[in-house]
């Protein structure tokens, strides 16, 4: 299991928060995806066959390009 958190400042109300935390969430191997609009963070849970790439070409995908990784 690995935790990353993204900074994605494209979010900026909270139907940026439900869209990435459910389009994420329905990734398979995901566990958890928790948005932040306050500090424009989403912490993501996952597992294979999920994977950091699919994560980000799938923001990508979806308008919310992640700008930088927070390792923890
Ligand atoms: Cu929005």
């Amino acid at each position: 299991m690995t935790t990353i958190t993204y900074n994605v400042p494209a979010m900026h109300c909270g139907h940026c928060i439900h869209t990435v935390e459910m389009e994420v969430g329905e990734l398979q191997g995901v566990q958890s995806v928790k948005a932040d609009l306050d500090t424009k963070k989403v912490e993501i849970t996952f597992d294979a066959p999920a994977s950091e790439e699919k994560i980000k070409t799938l923001l990508a995908e979806i308008e919310y390009p992640v700008e930088g990784l927070i390792t923890l």
